[in-house]
């Protein structure tokens, strides 16, 4: 027996433990190791019984998603998977039985439901969590669930990728019992039980009784489908699911298992599952920060204090206190404390009627905010976010403030979204301390956390705030120092060019609408609208006399500002809108000044294909992250493409704007840069990154295992 897997012997019964840290993924030798212990234990005439059973801190987190990137990426085939071991499992005649605790997950739960019976720690959690890497269960999962639990709910289960905690999973018949006490001893016992018996071990291929179709099935099955052509608009791997789980009520088990493999193998080929494998991994690689000392532990965060109670300050505070961690709120007078507060409590309401939080859990929130007016309340925090108007002046004002109260070890941590936190930091006596920590509204709901490092921020201070997202449960990305960090100064671009598609000749709604179907949550113009264009408008006061006049700048800015078409707020914006809603209707008149304007700029009326449309602004995307690549703002690009799913909402399935790029080919990608800078001036001028990296043939991703080779 290999490492990965051991083998033991204890009163009749044989032990396979899977030894692959941190979670027992099925990377190359673990099947392989597993098997060999089944037929070991087969041959073994002392053996009456089988536990299988993780080491370590859970059972099996399923197949190994590097090696299912290489074949989603056809760099390594398919081969045999976990057949030939289920296979094994299910057949041997002795009973063998699964101990499962911390997450069965993917192909853990497979071979879990394999073993003939299934014994779970009470805190367990199993699944099939595949669709949330664009695939489907690959092992028979989709036809030994719903034997299991019956169709709908086996379903739902791959559908969603939902994890179901151990109490559950009895209810649904996915385990047989569940234990509070050793869990080895627990399986030793139920095994030895079992091979007492008369009974044959119980095959979960053999069993039908829940297989039954009917009308209240076919209902369930299409609210499940509404359901997720809304949430996971774009996606296939989920419906793709649903038809895996439903053929075992029409096909033998053995038809079924080509079924779900002819699916599996469609969706493991697809953009989607190469887009989200990719995600996962960028997800997990935000942590890992190169020039850090490793052994550098993050400060406890205790208590916070938030400055500015405004629609930013609120929401921060309340992603503290569901947290658990108290918050001091500070105002500078009575009337906007008070604003604020009835904000956050207004947003608790909603989240109750909406059935996310009881009264009781609301009202134990509330009472971790200690509001105030005085800077001395502020003096005991382990932290202080400033959340006041986007103002250089006022928040050095504001971060002297803080600097003459907060205790020596505070951080001090400013949300600013676009400032130079290196002089904001050099307002205080501790620029060491000082960080930007952005968040994106509603900061209670949005998960990105841009965490925003000056020239003077200590790693301490770094490794302490990267700690704090998680705490937050927000995905803490950390970038450097320039105008607009990433997501902003990328943004910027994005948006500019959306508004120079529309003053050529496409329709606002055109715009939003070819991005909307591209996947992205909303399209850019209805993003303006939503953010306020008079934000957009002061944003570009602050900065207008460093542009170049050469430079194209939007036309609309002025007009909309004067003409308080602010947005949402105002009533009309890019759109107009009705009392109360958010989505805007197309406004004729406005698009007629637009080709006013336009006239006026002479600028060439056309019509303007979809394909435009997207190559110009997802593109306008691509070159801003390789310049903010090549200047190390950011670490990586797989970072890039988290902040733009977390915090703008591009489409996960898509892999991010840089894994888009890379997707598409980087040459190609550098050929339509060029085309635009001789068609639409020098600011198209394609990154160096870009250039290089296309003339080289490689990717974003290669640029990437530079730091990791
Ligand atoms: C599947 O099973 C297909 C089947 O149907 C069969 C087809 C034939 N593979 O998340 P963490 C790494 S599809 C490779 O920070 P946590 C992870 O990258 C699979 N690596 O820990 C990280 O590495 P690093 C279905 C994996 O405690 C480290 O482990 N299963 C895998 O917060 C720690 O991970 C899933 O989709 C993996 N499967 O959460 C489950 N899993 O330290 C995916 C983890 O270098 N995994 N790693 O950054 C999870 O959901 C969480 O990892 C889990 C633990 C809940 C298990």
């Amino acid at each position: 027996m290999s490492e990965l897997v051991r083998y033991q012997t204890q009163q009749g019964v044989a032990i396979i433990g899977v030894n692959n840290p941190p979670v027992n993924a099925l990377g190359p030798g673990v099947p392989e190791g597993i098997l060999a212990g089944i037929e070991k234990a087969r041959e073994d005439e002392g053996v009456r019984a089988v536990v299988l059973i993780g080491e370590g801190r859970t059972f099996i987190a399923g197949a190994d998603i590097k090696q299912l990137a290489l074949m989603a990426a056809g760099k390594v085939s398919r081969g045999a998977g976990l057949r030939p071991l289920l296979s094994a499992i299910e057949a041997l005649s002795k009973p063998v039985v699964c101990a499962i605790h911390g997450t069965a997950l993917g192909g853990g739960l497979e071979i879990a439901m394999a073993c003939h019976y299934r014994i779970a720690n009470a805190g367990a959690r199993v699944g099939q969590p595949e669709v949330k890497i664009g695939i489907i269960p690959g092992a028979e999962g989709t036809q030994r669930l719903p034997r299991l639990t019956g169709i709908a709910a086996a379903a739902e289960l791959c559908a969603t990728g939902r994890m179901v905690p151990a109490p559950e999973a009895l209810k649904l018949g996915i385990v047989d019992a569940l234990t509070q006490e050793d869990l080895l001893e627990t399986s030793i016992q139920f095994a030895q039980e079992r091979a007492a018996s008369a009974e044959p071990p119980r095959k979960t291929s053999a069993l039908d009784e829940k297989l039954g179709t009917d009308q209240a099935l076919t209902d369930a099955l299409d609210q499940l489908k509404k359901g997720i052509a809304r949430k996971a608009r774009g996606l296939k791997a989920p419906f793709r699911a649903i038809e895996a789980v439903t053929s075992a009520a029409q096909l033998p088990f053995s038809e079924g298992c080509e079924k779900e493999a002819e699916l599996f193998d469609a969706c493991l080929r697809s953009p989607e599952a190469q887009g989200l494998m990719h995600v996962f991994f960028g997800e997990r690689a935000i942590t890992k920060i190169p020039d850090l000392p490793p052994d550098l532990k993050p400060t406890p965060v205790q208590s916070a204090a938030v400055v500015g109670a405004g629609t930013m300050g609120g929401g921060i505070a309340m992603s503290y206190i569901n947290a658990g961690i108290p918050v001091v709120l500070k105002e500078v007078d009575q009337a906007s404390l008070d604003k604020g507060l009835d904000i956050i409590r207004h947003n608790y309401a909603a989240s109750v009627k909406r059935g996310k939080f009881t009264e009781e859990q609301v009202e134990k929130r509330l009472a971790l905010i200690t509001p105030t007016l005085s800077y001395e309340d502020i003096a005991r925090a382990d932290i202080v976010v400033e959340a006041v108007f986007e103002n250089l002046e006022l928040k050095r004002k504001v971060f002297r403030e803080i600097d003459a109260v907060a205790k020596p070890t505070a951080i001090l941590a400013s949300n600013t979204s676009t400032l130079d936190i290196g002089q904001i930091a050099d307002a205080t006596q501790r620029p060491q301390s000082v960080i930007g920590n952005h968040f994106f509204s509603p900061a209670n709901i949005m998960k990105l956390l841009e965490i925003v490092r000056g020239p003077k921020t200590s790693p301490q201070t770094i490794v302490t705030c990267m700690a704090l997202a998680k705490t937050l449960r927000k995905v803490g990305v950390l970038v450097g120092n320039c105008f607009g960090f990433v997501g902003n100064r990328m943004f910027n671009p994005y948006t500019n060019e959306s508004q120079f598609l529309v003053e050529e000749g496409a329709s606002v709604a055109q715009v939003d609408q070819t991005l909307y179907e591209f996947g992205w949550a909303m399209g850019p113009l209805a993003v303006l609208d939503l953010a306020g264009n008079d934000v957009g408008w002061r944003i570009h006061q602050e900065v207008k006399d460093q542009i170049p006049p050469e430079k194209r700048q939007p036309l609309m800015t002025d007009y909309l500002y004067e003409e308080k078409r602010w947005g949402q707020k105002t009533g009309k914006g890019w759109y107009q809108y009705e009392p109360k809603r958010r989505q805007g209707n197309p406004d004729p008149e406005f698009e007629a000044v637009i080709r006013q304007h336009a006239q006026d700029a002479g600028i060439p009326q056309r019509d303007i294909p979809s394909q435009e449309i997207l190559d110009r602004t997802l593109l306008a995307l691509v070159n801003e992250g390789a310049k903010i690549l090549e200047e190390g703002i950011a670490i990586r690009s797989s970072d890039i493409d988290i902040i733009y799913i977390y915090g703008y909402g591009f489409p996960a399935h898509r892999g991010g704007p840089m894994h888009y790029a890379d997707h598409l080919g980087l040459n190609r990608v550098y050929e339509r840069v060029q085309q635009f800078e001789t068609e639409l001036g020098p600011y198209w001028k394609p990154a160096r990154l870009l250039k290089e990296l296309a003339q080289q043939n490689r990717t974003f991703q290669d640029h990437d295992r530079r730091l990791n080779p």
